[in-house]
């Protein structure tokens, strides 16, 4: 393989790894939303808290930072309990 060939498969990897994370975040507020439609059983604490770890979430993930958002995202479904 030549150089250029090696530096446009590398280039192709990386934005793939890069978007797969970008439809992460959607994947992961689609989850939450589902759950929270669903009237969980959460102290108002928590709901609260799942809000804003939602919200926060798609912020990052507008501002491009999707490993950011995922993590975030996270938080919130471990508090609604969902994968
Ligand atoms: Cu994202």
């Amino acid at each position: 393989m030549n150089k250029l060939a090696a530096s446009a498969l590398a280039a192709t990897l990386i934005l793939a790894s890069g978007s797969a994370l970008a439809f992460h975040c959607p994947a992961d507020m689609k989850k939450i939303d589902e759950a929270m439609s669903k009237n969980p059983k959460l102290s108002a604490e928590q709901m609260a808290e799942v809000k804003k770890y939602r919200a926060e979430g798609e912020t990052l993930h507008k501002a491009g930072k999707h490993q950011a958002s995922v993590d975030t995202l996270a938080k919130a479904m471990k508090i609604l309990n969902v994968k």
